[in-house]
């Protein structure tokens, strides 16, 4: 890291400059399966039947492990036949698509879907609002119709998003007791990954998963198996289908999809509903108050404006919604990890 005082090499923007590359030489080292492969085989493996296996070019194939190297996704080590590549620890974990803790699926969505909507992000900061039209060609007005625009770039974006559960799910859940609160419903649950770390955390709960019906169909078919007897799904639009009565509603990565009208709509509905003593948990990723940071939330609050109609917001932002919408006893968590949890009490 160079310090902001080193004006003669500023070390710091050829970084920023470089980042958009280093994203991608890892996106694509996953799209390809090089971690697959090399998890695979057992064993460090040479280039050329890395490219052989993968159908690349030697010399592109060689490029891209070089560069993963130096990356320290690789380690290489050198022997008489030549250069012998392996995964190193980090990347068996996360990398592999086959690992528990795998994040292929979320890089994937960020590599050939977020990344062609920041094409545009000049045009969203000029304009205030997402860029499907320009990136998709598909309407902006209804931000998950453009998202779920068609059955694989649901598929694809659910597999994403269940993705972080792996890294984060256990820690936003036990940010507070919820073992109080038996039946639970998970608005926007999706593929249910946190429906899952839910149940195996407090295994007196049930988890309804409440989505859209062409959510819960792909959930019930690809994601939750139907063994996994504490999961049920509800099909609906929570703003204009109703919402059943239950002890604890999650909203996870919900509120930073919309703006404070529809965020209040929404949480007004849900207090409601609600049996009393009974609350909502907030998960999402919490800005500073001052919003001086963390950095990883204010990419993400970009991101919010490129693809969603929401932000990012503080944890006061989040406690004034939740008591316009009735809730009180607010407690914030924060876990130091990208997602974090506010609750709220009836
Ligand atoms: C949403 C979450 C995401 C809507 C669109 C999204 C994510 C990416 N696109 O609710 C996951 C968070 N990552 C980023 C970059 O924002």
């Amino acid at each position: 890291m160079g310090s902001t005082e080193d004006l003669d090499y500023p070390q710091i923007i050829v970084q920023y400059s470089n980042g958009f590359l280093i994203s991608k030489v890892m996106f694509t080292a996953c799209e390809l399966g090089v971690f697959d492969l090399l998890l695979e085989s057992g064993k460090p493996l040479p280039s050329d039947a890395i490219a052989a296996g993968l159908s690349a070019s030697t010399m592109g194939m060689k490029r891209l492990l070089d560069a993963c190297v130096g990356l320290k996704l690789l380690a290489v080590e050198m022997t008489q036949e030549g250069a012998l590549y392996r995964n190193t620890e980090i990347s068996n974990v996360y990398l592999t698509k086959s690992s528990p803790k795998s994040q292929y699926h979320i890089m994937m969505y960020y590599s050939n879907t977020v990344y062609l909507c920041w094409q545009y992000l000049a045009d969203a900061v000029r304009e205030g609002r997402n860029q499907y039209e320009r990136a998709f060609g598909v309407s902006s007005k209804d931000p998950f119709g453009a998202m779920y625009r068609s059955d694989e770039e649901m598929l694809k974006f659910m597999a994403g998003q269940n993705s972080v559960w792996s890294i984060c799910g256990r820690d936003v859940l036990a940010a507070f007791d919820l073992s109080p609160f038996t039946q639970i419903y998970d608005l926007g649950g999706g593929g249910g990954a946190l429906a899952q770390e839910c149940v195996s955390l407090y295994p007196n709960s049930t988890v309804t998963i409440y989505d859209l019906p062409k959510v819960v169909q792909v959930a019930k078919e690809q994601f939750v198996s139907p063994e996994e007897h504490q999961i049920t799904f509800h099909e609906g639009d929570f703003f204009n289908d109703s919402i059943p009565a239950a002890e604890l509603y999650i909203l996870s990565k919900i509120l930073h999809d919309w703006d404070d009208d529809k965020c209040k709509q929404l949480l007004a509905k849900v207090y409601k509903a609600c049996k009393p003593g009974g609350g909502v948990l907030l998960v999402e990723s919490l800005l500073n108050e001052d919003k001086s940071g963390p950095v990883e939330t204010q990419l993400y609050s970009m991101n919010m404006l490129v693809q969603t109609e929401g932000k990012e917001r503080t944890a006061a932002e989040y406690s004034k919604l939740l008591e316009s919408a009735g809730f009180g006893m607010i407690q914030v968590k924060r876990t130091g990890k990208l997602y974090d949890a506010v609750l709220g009490r009836k």
